[in-house]
């Protein structure tokens, strides 16, 4: 995503010197930026235009434009650092109170682009297209054409159709799944999975693999990927010969039949039914996040195939699926899209962004409503290896229950909070679009 930071720094002279407030903030994002670069302070006789070049070459980085910039290519973040020296009070200029930024129009392009490009995909009949997130609907193009089956994560923005897969977590758990995974020939990755094991293991094992990634860097793909693209090639949508329906697919009517027998989870008051509630109160095209740790797998567990162009827009912060942060992401989209956003999120969380719930008096509020999966703590990990040690350590290091009381930390903030123990109640918390930003908390124990 392009993005130019613009850190503020101290003027040359004061830097390494001990001045109060100064620290080496030179290239301190390190191989994490496309570019960086160190602007002095502004001096009398500067050459003119010194400035606007730095910035537009910063941008130009930024957008990753192949034409302009020859870093890259690739989209991303930038970093100038600009120093200032004094004086640096304000001067007399007018400063709007409010911010009256329109929202950014959706350019409505999600997913990894499609190119021109020459380079068909091998026609094998057992291949597989796992889409990841930011992969796109054309994700779901490329396995139609193909007659393959569809794996693909919540915040793909390809989970529809009738080549998709919707209860793949389940069936690759199954024995009848893990038949089906052996005889995979091929496997097209788009996007960039991250959710689950199970998939892993099938990119890993894959005999042939084909990764189109978002703006993927052979640093980033798996090792033996035969081809790692930046762009998903126009031709993957089609087959040379054309004339494949997807019913004419044994194979992927193999792995539907498989998923259709995969027998249906239990389903009390949990985190699934919490995520299936969430996804309920969705319409078609309606923008929601999905925070990480369980939050996203329940989602990935119970999402449906949705019809093409039915999905709603589920958007996660997939890129070192971090648990900071997810409060203001899901406010910064909500005033980015000037639209309502429904959030789910796990309780720590939560509290480990809870200061993204305050909003300045003079500032916009955004229509935000947080779900807060409330199940005492971090609990994705007593699904994992970390549960082996005893109790009170796992509790201690893993699971750190905070026992915060979060109906009087939304009062502090003054946001309006709903505690729900059953999914009856969660449904009727969720009726109702937001008009501001509200916590509703789903408590299982
Ligand atoms: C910034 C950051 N610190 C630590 C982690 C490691 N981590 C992954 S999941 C998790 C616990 C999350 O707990 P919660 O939000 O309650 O979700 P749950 O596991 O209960 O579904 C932690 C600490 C992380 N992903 N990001
Ligand atoms: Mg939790």
């Amino acid at each position: 995503m392009p993005l130019v930071l613009l850190t503020a720094d101290r003027p040359g002279e004061l830097r390494g010197v001990g001045a109060n407030q100064t620290t080496d903030q030179v290239g301190i994002f390190g191989t994490f930026v496309r570019w960086s670069a160190d602007a002095a302070a502004p001096a009398a006789g500067d050459e003119p235009g010194r400035a606007a070049r730095l910035a537009m070459r910063a941008v130009a980085v930024a957008l990753g434009d192949p034409a302009r910039d020859d870093m890259t290519g690739t989209p991303g973040p930038v970093h100038l650092n600009l120093e200032f020296r004094d004086p640096l009070g304000p001067d007399n200029g007018v400063w709007d109170d409010v911010p009256l930024v329109e929202p950014h129009p959706s350019s409505g392009a999600y997913g990894i682009p499609v190119a021109d490009s020459p380079a068909p995909l091998p026609e094998v009949e057992r291949g597989i297209v796992i889409a990841g997130d930011g992969a796109g609907d054309v994700a779901r193009r490329v396995a139609e054409a193909h007659g393959w089956p569809l794996l693909a994560e919540p915040t793909s923005g390809a989970r529809s159709g009738d080549a998709c897969v919707p209860g793949y977590l389940d069936l690759l758990a199954s024995d009848a799944g893990a038949a089906l995974a052996r005889q995979v020939h091929q496997v097209v990755v788009i996007g960039r999975p991250t959710l689950t094991r199970q998939v892993q293991r099938l990119i890993a094992d894959a005999p042939a693999l084909m990764v189109a990634g978002h703006g993927a860097r052979w640093r980033e793909a798996p090792r033996h990927a035969e081809r790692v693209l930046r762009t998903v090639p126009a031709v993957w949508t089609s087959r040379a010969d054309g004339t494949l329906s997807l019913g004419d697919s044994q194979w992927l009517g193999r792995w539907h039949a498989a998923a259709a027998q995969v027998a249906p989870r239990e389903r009390g008051w949990d985190r699934d039914a919490i995520a299936e509630a969430f996804l309920a109160a969705l319409a078609p095209g309606d923008l929601a996040f999905v925070g990480s740790s369980g939050a996203v797998r329940a989602v990935d567990r119970v999402a449906p195939a949705w019809r093409p162009g039915d999905a709603p827009v589920l958007v996660a912060n997939r890129g070192l699926a971090g648990i900071d942060g997810t409060v203001s992401t899901a406010a910064g989209m909500a005033l980015a899209a000037g639209r309502p956003v429904l959030a789910l999120m796990g309780d720590v969380t939560f509290l480990h962004d809870v200061g993204g719930l305050l909003v300045g008096p003079r500032e916009r509020r955004p229509r935000l409503r947080v779900i807060v999966i409330d199940d005492g703590g971090g609990s994705i990990f007593g699904g994992l290896e970390h549960a082996a040690a005893p109790a009170a350590n796992v509790e201690r290091v893993f699971t750190t229950p905070h026992g915060a009381d979060l109906g009087a930390l939304c009062a502090g903030y003054g946001v309006k909070h709903t505690r729900v123990t059953n999914a009856d109640a969660l449904a009727k918390a969720l009726t109702a679009p937001p008009t501001g930003i509200e916590v509703v908390q789903a408590k299982l124990r």
